[in-house]
């Protein structure tokens, strides 16, 4: 059975950077409406929709302190009533983030659960040191060591991410049935999902000490646990069935093996999954260590995770990442043909698509010049480990250029004008002063932009059913071309992808669908960045 999921393409708005409403600089849930016009005139289906709730903001939102209050920054629960209807009435649903593995600090169960005898001692993880020590030897997403220390009641917390972010105790049952209520809320206002943060780390098995490792020690204690799996299949069986919603998790550290045990129909978990490895394929060990990147690595750990899973979701960007067109394209003499064919990439996987905003414009990472134009915490934290470890400042600084998750957190560049149609005010954080040239408003007027190729792919996808439920085949993965089939039923469709800046001979030949030079047969020489979906 077909689910409405799998037809849709979804676009993730990062809501403090898309469009400011009133002047003060940080955009709004009255800025995404304004905007609907544009979004549905793209043809995406719903929207993912970073979190807008009440939060003292140290991780911009994925630190939340009341899970059922709007950040005034955004505006009223008045304002989300009337954005969950006005794209409803457009067919555009919402998912909403769900951010559980933590909350912020400022949450009044944190703050009551700072007392010994609170019955919410138990939401947290609370813990003596050991001798003057921390509890264990685990430590954090963020670079910092994962254990907070409270003079009050001399004890300790836990954080796998900022210290202002303490995780969620889910040995205490009481926790989990909170988590179901502010579902059930939101999912009465018609909300259509949620997108779940972090949600395979939730589960903590114990807390004992970890094989010392570069990155995460501690993370075999918590990474993908049996009791993480009997939440999911409460969650699913209890609330999401009833109410038809959609889930996408965020997976960290899966293997497409723990990803199949998240997302197959018959376990009853997840829908899908957002996974990292392609992410990986320009990195040494670590996000912050570039390498060079290599096609043919990215195209193994695609075609590995098309053929494990029936279904998943497909993305190249979201808030944490750099600019696609940065890593995996040229943003310079083939920025626009690079950035058709990672859209062509894109929407024609199996599976369900993620734009993030900006991608559909070919926006590119930040080019700001000093550290203090930056403005996200886990920066300033890797920033200051790296002074630490004595990491010279200008690597420092080449980290921060091709690293920082700021890359994708400017502003939604919409026009040529002063910060670029974003606001009228200061904005929270610097616009790329290459708004002048790349922008949404000049690429909507014109049929052959980045916008218009992504509408033209959107509009392909929805006229041909191969490629939303068609097989996927690998034809060749080369050092760099990538060519698969999508077969359904009576229709193949083959997509050919030049990730070079050199042309290609190949031997196929043959009539095309859609090509990014706006080709009609395909004579076998493939130009540089060319993507080509053959009839
Ligand atoms: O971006 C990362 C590191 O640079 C990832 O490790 C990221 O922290 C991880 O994918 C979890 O991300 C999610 O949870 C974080 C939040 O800061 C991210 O924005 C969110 O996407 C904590 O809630
Ligand atoms: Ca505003």
């Amino acid at each position: 059975m077909t689910k409405w999921w799998q037809e849709a393409i979804v676009y993730q708005i990062y809501p403090k950077s898309f469009q400011d409403s009133n002047g003060d600089g940080i955009g709004d849930l009255k800025g995404i409406i304004s905007r609907l016009d544009a979004l549905a005139d793209l043809g995406i289906n719903a929207i993912w929709l970073s979190p807008i709730y009440e939060s003292p903001n140290v991780d911009n939102g994925y630190d939340i302190s009341d899970y059922r209050a709007i950040h005034p920054d955004y505006g009223t629960m008045e304002d989300m009533h009337q954005l969950i209807e006005l794209a409803g009435e457009k067919g555009i649903k919402i998912i909403m983030d769900l951010v559980i593995n933590h909350t912020s600090d400022q949450h009044e169960w944190f703050i009551k659960s700072k007392e010994p005898d609170s019955e919410y001692r138990d939401y947290y993880y609370w813990k003596k040191g050991i001798e003057g020590k921390k509890p264990n030897n685990w430590t954090s997403f963020f670079g910092e060591d994962c254990w907070a220390y409270d003079v009050q009641t001399d004890a300790y917390y836990l954080h796998l991410f900022a210290k202002e972010q303490p995780d969620l105790n889910y040995h205490n049952p009481r926790v989990l049935e909170e988590i179901k209520q502010i579902m059930k809320f939101w999912l009465d206002k018609g909300i259509a999902g949620f997108r779940c943060d972090v949600i395979n780390i939730i589960y903590k098995n114990a807390l004992d000490n970890g094989r010392k490792r570069l990155i995460l020690t501690g993370r075999e204690h918590y990474l993908s646990t049996e009791g993480m799996h009997t939440i999911l299949k409460m969650l699913k069986n209890e609330i999401l069935t009833e109410y038809d919603a959609f889930t996408v998790g965020e997976t960290v550290f899966v293997t497409p093996q723990m990803g199949k045990a998240l997302c197959d129909e018959s376990r009853g978990e997840l829908d899908t999954i957002f996974y990292f490895e392609h992410m990986e394929t320009d990195r040494w060990f670590v996000k912050w260590f570039k390498r060079k990147f290599s096609p043919k690595r990215l195209f193994k750990v695609l075609t590995n995770w098309q053929q494990a899973l029936e279904w998943n979701a497909i993305y190249l960007e979201n808030h944490d990442q750099p600019r696609s067109v940065n890593r995996f394209g040229d943003t310079e003499a083939y920025w626009e043909a690079s950035s058709k064919l990672l859209a062509t990439l894109l929407l024609t996987l199996k599976g369900t698509p993620f734009i993030y905003q900006g991608q559909e414009i070919g926006m590119t990472n930040f080019d700001f010049v000093d550290m203090n134009e930056l403005r996200d915490v886990e920066s300033f934290n890797i920033d200051s480990l790296g002074k630490k470890l004595h990491i010279p400042k200008s690597y420092r600084w080449y980290m921060m250029k091709h690293c920082s998750r700021d890359n994708a957190r400017t502003p939604m560049q919409w026009s040529r004008e002063k910060n670029a149609g974003f606001t009228d005010g200061t904005p929270w954080i610097n616009l790329n002063k290459n708004h002048i040239k790349i922008n949404y408003h000049e690429q909507m007027h014109s049929p052959h932009s980045i916008l218009s190729y992504y509408r033209r792919l959107i509009l392909l996808r929805k006229a041909h059913k191969a490629l939303i439920y068609g097989d996927f085949e690998l034809v060749n993965q080369q050092t760099n071309v990538y060519i698969y089939r999508r077969r359904h039923e009576e229709e193949t469709l083959t997509v050919l992808l030049n990730f070079s800046n050199k042309s290609q001979t190949l031997s196929t030949l043959g009539p095309i669908l859609l090509s990014n030079y706006d080709r009609e047969y395909f004579d076998g020489l493939m130009l540089p960045y060319e993507a080509i979906i053959l009839k």
